[in-house]
């Protein structure tokens, strides 16, 4: 694979703010000179799979799945092998470089468990959840709140279509999703300066909003490790963080989750995180976006361009800020 737009690509990661850096002054420094190290090899390196040699997925002929044309966007789909080695994935480390640490994250068996508010709680594998639902691929916007974005070809179901199969009691109104939690597994749960685990969450007329979607694989193929296989949600009108990785358990709940990053500093990080160019974050501008693997940096878009499909979720929420 030419990658054309090194040097422009590289500037973007030393250019971007780490999500974290309020935390912890010090590991952020180690961080920083790790990527630096990273950059100085001036390799983006080879498109990483779901499997390490050897193994084989059992899920591989299920992709590639038939493209939607109703979810396609006007710009040139980022190359795989930058996706797959720029990566946000805290339980592999702080640095974008976590491909081959992520390798040992185990992704078979891998059991999904359904329950708080449901009909009847329940536990499915992954392979017979993805002969269960309806997969298909879907071309999408992908915005970091460090204001990096790319162009990725997921494929997945719509989270509506998980929701269905759970039955939610009428009186559920979030969906909640949690990564697994095995330090063992993941060097970066071994510390103690994140609370782990890593969890997100939904209201239900944005779970089943069209656009929420769950992902299975990306670039025709079961989705690699360091992108948060073998189940993590994309939602394109919000910022890369709700999109939670190598999810094992969702609950159904009438309370509000504390998330991830809101738990660790609510100041800077919500509930809601939609998208948008006119609302910073506290120590950075989210007015424009370098887009990885070009040379280009653009405006970034009010729920990063899909608010005709979104607006209308959040006009009756009065006195919250919808947009950090
Ligand atoms: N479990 C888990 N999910 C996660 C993260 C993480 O650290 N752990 N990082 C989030 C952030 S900040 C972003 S931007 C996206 C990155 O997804 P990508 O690596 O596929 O681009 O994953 C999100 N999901
Ligand atoms: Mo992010």
């Amino acid at each position: 694979m030419l990658i054309r737009h090194r040097e422009t690509w590289s500037i973007a990661e030393r250019d971007a703010t780490p999500e974290h850096v309020f935390l912890n002054r010090r590991s952020f420094v180690a961080g920083a000179a790790l990527a630096g190290a990273a950059l100085g090899t001036g390799i983006i390196g080879l498109p990483r799979g779901a499997m390490a040699a050897g193994e084989v997925d059992p899920s591989a002929s299920l992709y590639p799945a038939k493209a939607n044309p109703a979810y396609t966007i006007s710009q040139a789909v980022t190359p795989e092998a930058v996706n797959t080695n720029y990566n946000n994935f805290y339980e592999y480390g702080e640095t974008k470089h976590i491909a081959d640490a992520a390798q040992a994250l185990k992704i078979r068996p891998w059991m999904v468990s359904i329950d708080g508010m449901v009909d009847k709680p329940k536990e499915i594998a992954i392979d017979d959840l993805l002969k269960a639902m309806p997969l298909e691929e879907r071309l999408y916007r992908h915005r970091c709140v460090e204001a990096w974005s790319m162009a990725v070809p997921w494929t997945g179901f719509p989270v509506k279509a998980l929701v269905d199969f759970a039955k939610p009691l009428g009186s559920a109104k979030y969906m909640q999703v949690q990564t697994f939690l095995d330090p063992k597994m993941a060097p970066g749960q071994r510390g103690f300066v994140y609370t782990w685990p890593y969890v997100e969450g939904l209201t239900m007329a944005e779970a089943t909003n069209d656009l929420a979607f769950m992902v299975t694989g990306a670039y025709g193929k079961p989705l690699p490790k360091a992108m948060g296989a073998p189940l993590r949600l994309a939602l394109p009108w919000k910022y890369g963080f709700k999109s939670a990785k190598s999810i094992v358990k969702i609950t159904f709940t009438d309370k509000r989750p504390t998330t991830f990053w809101q738990g660790l500093a609510s100041n800077e990080y919500g509930f809601w995180a939609n998208v948008n160019p006119g609302v910073p974050h506290p120590r950075w501008s989210q007015a424009t976006e370098e887009v990885l693997g070009t040379s280009e940096r653009r405006p970034t878009m009010i729920y990063n361009g899909y608010a005709e499909k979104v607006a209308a979720l959040y006009t009756d929420i009065k006195g919250e800020n919808i947009f950090m």
